[in-house]
């Protein structure tokens, strides 16, 4: 719950006003907007294509949809600036090969939206230290060390809650690991909507997470997540691998000795397990119910190579259409500059305002 600092007494802790539940502030009533990001910090594994870039292909033809290629997040960690260029080009190649349509959707890189940043000082202003010293992934990507972590890293939530309100997004599809910074934005944008008397101008966007694919655990350790800073390889996916390379994977992907389970509730206390039947329930378009009726009983022997082959059988035509589309860096840049473009028409004007409700100098 929000610990609301009024603006006239910024450190009061006292007589907090419940913003969240404030039944008589008007909601906010424009127009439904999805915004999501992928960071061009690496390559991308199986793990963004199902929670995040499947949604985006989906909801393309449900709203209007923004999709950001963050490099401002990717340098919240060392990014060698010879290959940033590269790997932005690359995001914006694998959400076109995913399926996303640059006509329809809006792809552009975060960077070239200079609103962004200045909307991300007015919110670091208006979040409090003690919401951002609660955020769970500053410390399981700092660990013992956060003192020699950067700024940006610490402050990441609150550019992420810039970009989603800068364009007034309404939804936010992504992994399960976004759940907190999500309520991050939403607790933001009260409290901004609140200080500033200015009822109903940010939405309390929603994030959308449900499915199978929302959380894909590291092929190594079924409790980690899959994740592109993890050291091994062998952890994850990626969506540039080949048939081989993928056959490979799963095949020494770690499991226990026992066969599949046959009930829900014991797929639940066996981590490795559940993490392959999700992933075949995710690439299958099934629930893990259905993928354990089909394979509940049978060897891992049996159901590795079933889930190899569906595997390549979904991701070898995207991995076909990234490897064309990083082959032409001049389609790659016009999709890039178009969507620039639409985007800074739709962030300028509510900038402007945002600018106008804190109170700024109006000249320029
Ligand atoms: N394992 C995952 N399962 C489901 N969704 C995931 N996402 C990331 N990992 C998983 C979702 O992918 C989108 C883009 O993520 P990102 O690259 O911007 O940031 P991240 O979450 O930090 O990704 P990584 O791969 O884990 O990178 P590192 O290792 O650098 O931290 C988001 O929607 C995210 O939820």
């Amino acid at each position: 719950m929000i610990d609301a600092a009024r603006r006239s007494t910024p450190l009061r802790q006292s007589a907090k006003p419940n913003i969240m539940n404030d039944q008589s502030l008007p909601p906010y009533a424009g127009p439904s907007r999805v915004f999501s990001g992928v960071q061009p910090s690496g390559a991308l594994h199986l793990g963004n294509y199902l929670g995040a870039l499947v949604k985006f292909v989906a909801l393309q033809d449900q709203m209007e949809c923004l999709f950001c290629v963050v490099d401002l997040h990717a340098i919240t960690a060392w990014q060698d600036p010879a290959l940033l260029v590269a790997q932005t080009r690359e995001i914006a190649a694998a959400y076109v090969a995913a399926g996303v349509d640059p006509q329809k959707a809006i792809i552009f890189p975060q960077s070239a939206v200079r609103e962004h940043a200045e909307l991300a000082w007015i919110l670091n202003c208006v979040a409090r230290l003690g919401w951002l010293d609660r955020m769970t992934q500053f410390k399981e990507k700092t660990g013992k060390h956060k003192e020699r972590a950067s700024v940006g890293l610490y402050t990441y939530p609150v550019l992420q809650a810039a970009d989603i309100l800068l364009y007034k997004a309404t939804h936010v599809p992504v992994g399960e690991d976004q759940k907190q910074h999500l309520e991050l934005t939403r607790d933001i944008a009260a409290k901004f909507n609140h200080d500033f008397t200015a009822p109903g101008f940010f939405p309390l966007t929603e994030p959308l997470i449900e499915g199978p694919g929302a959380r894909i655990m590291s092929l190594r350790d079924g409790l980690a997540k899959m994740s592109k800073s993890d050291p091994s390889d062998q952890s994850r996916i990626n969506l540039t691998d080949d048939a081989d390379a993928i056959a490979g994977k799963i095949r020494r992907a770690k499991t226990d000795p026992l066969p599949l389970p046959e009930t829900l509730e014991e797929l639940k206390i066996r981590p490795e397990a559940d993490n392959l039947v999700g992933l075949f329930a995710a690439l299958a378009g099934q629930s893990r119910g259905q993928v354990l009726q089909n394979f509940g009983g049978r060897g891992f022997g049996e159901f590795k190579p079933a889930l190899a082959d569906l595997m390549v059988a979904c991701l070898a035509p995207v991995t076909q259409n990234m490897r064309r589309l990083i082959a032409d860096p001049g389609e790659i840049d016009r999709i890039l500059v178009d969507g620039a473009d639409r985007a800074r028409a739709i962030a300028a004007p509510i900038l402007a305002e945002t600018r106008k409700i804190v109170g700024f100098w109006p000249g320029r």
